[in-house]
């Protein structure tokens, strides 16, 4: 194989998986409840019960915050990961234990990353359910735990931050420019059965879809027309959505033009337009050089991040190959190091 090149930049990955062991008892008792939901079954469910070789690395290197993540991120080239607890995080539990579960993977990360500053930032985990604690987690974490960023696992039990009666997280989030990395859930109850009956449900299709739908329901409510500043971030080359982007913008504009959904009225912007002023890409899941020069052209180099989504794609072949893209050094940079700096507020290295 070809050696990864030296480089004139550092790597930062800006989806990477965590899970405090507490948080890994309290989904045993949930998956051993009645009436589980299919979605957490066939997810947390199976990687916490599989003895396949990838559900028990992947479990494993999920519950390390220390030594064996960072021999990892030492022989992929990883200078430095943006954590963030792994999907669904407290979406999936009850609203007073996420309240209160939150707060502990807020203080466990802070913890984590005060051991290893120069290798770890992240991204606060926020109770949905409870949109005011929500917020107030925000305010906290900017405060008392120095974290700047957050992230939110799509839907939370079927419900979508479309929702008026979520945008008070948006509020603070924008008060605070703190950025929401809308990552992936399992799909919801009243979605899953066509997807899941053929093995599609999951990070290889199914995950895509109903994030890609959850970001559209975000920018398609308003939310970018009373929040302008907020900041989101997609992984997985933006769910696809810059691949979209002219269809979106000629079909929402001639469904506004026929009034033919209330849910659909007139923005201030095109969706694209939101996609570019609003959006930060990742490319976690997806090391492909066409994907990722396309995404760079729709919202900007300043815009498209780099992402392994450790452990679920420790992929180390996949950093050379990303180091031998045909770009520019300065765009290579972007990619790589400073626009993470920048959204994350990561300091020198
Ligand atoms: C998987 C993929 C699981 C991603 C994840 O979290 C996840 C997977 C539970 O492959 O089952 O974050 N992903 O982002 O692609
Ligand atoms: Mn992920």
């Amino acid at each position: 194989m070809t050696p990864t090149p030296a480089r004139p930049h550092l790597r930062i990955a800006t989806e990477e998986a965590f899970a405090p062991p507490e948080m890994i008892r309290l989904y045993e008792k949930i998956l051993a409840g009645s009436d589980v939901d299919p979605g957490f079954k066939g997810l947390m469910g199976f990687y916490m019960s599989s003895p396949s070789e990838r559900a028990r690395h992947i479990m494993r290197c999920l519950q390390d915050l220390d030594e064996v993540r960072l021999a990892h991120m030492d022989e992929a080239g990883i200078d430095h990961q943006v954590l963030a607890l792994t999907a669904p995080g407290v979406q999936i539990m009850d609203t007073d234990t996420a309240v209160s579960f939150a707060r502990f993977a807020n203080d466990f990360l802070a913890d984590a990353i005060s051991r290893h500053p120069k290798r770890f930032s992240g991204m606060l985990t926020l109770p949905v359910q409870d949109p005011r604690a929500a917020a107030l987690e925000i305010d906290r974490g900017v405060r008392q735990l120095g974290i700047r960023a957050a992230v939110i696992n799509s839907h939370t039990h079927g419900q979508y931050l479309s929702d008026p009666k979520f945008w008070d997280i948006f509020a603070a989030a924008e008060q605070h420019g703190v950025p929401i990395y809308l990552h992936p859930n399992s799909l919801p109850r009243n979605m899953i059965e066509p997807f899941q009956e053929c093995g599609l449900d999951g990070a290889i299709y199914g995950f895509g879809v109903e994030t890609g739908l959850h970001a559209l329901r975000i920018i398609t409510a308003g939310v970018f027309d009373r929040f302008p500043r907020l900041q989101m971030i997609i992984g997985h080359m933006g769910e696809a959505l810059p691949f979209w982007s002219y269809r979106l913008d000629y079909m929402h504009q001639a469904t506004v033009r026929s009034k033919r959904y209330e849910s659909i009225k007139p923005l201030l912007k095109k969706p694209s337009d939101y996609l570019r002023e609003n959006f930060h890409i990742t490319n976690s899941g997806v090391a492909w050089e066409p994907a990722i020069k396309f995404t760079q052209s729709i919202v900007g180099v300043d815009r498209v991040l780099y992402a392994m989504d450790y452990p679920y794609q420790y992929a180390v072949e996949e950093v050379g190959l990303l180091e031998r893209m045909d770009m520019s050094a300065e765009d290579k940079k972007k990619f790589f190091q400073t626009n993470a700096q920048a959204l994350f507020g990561i300091g020198p290295l």
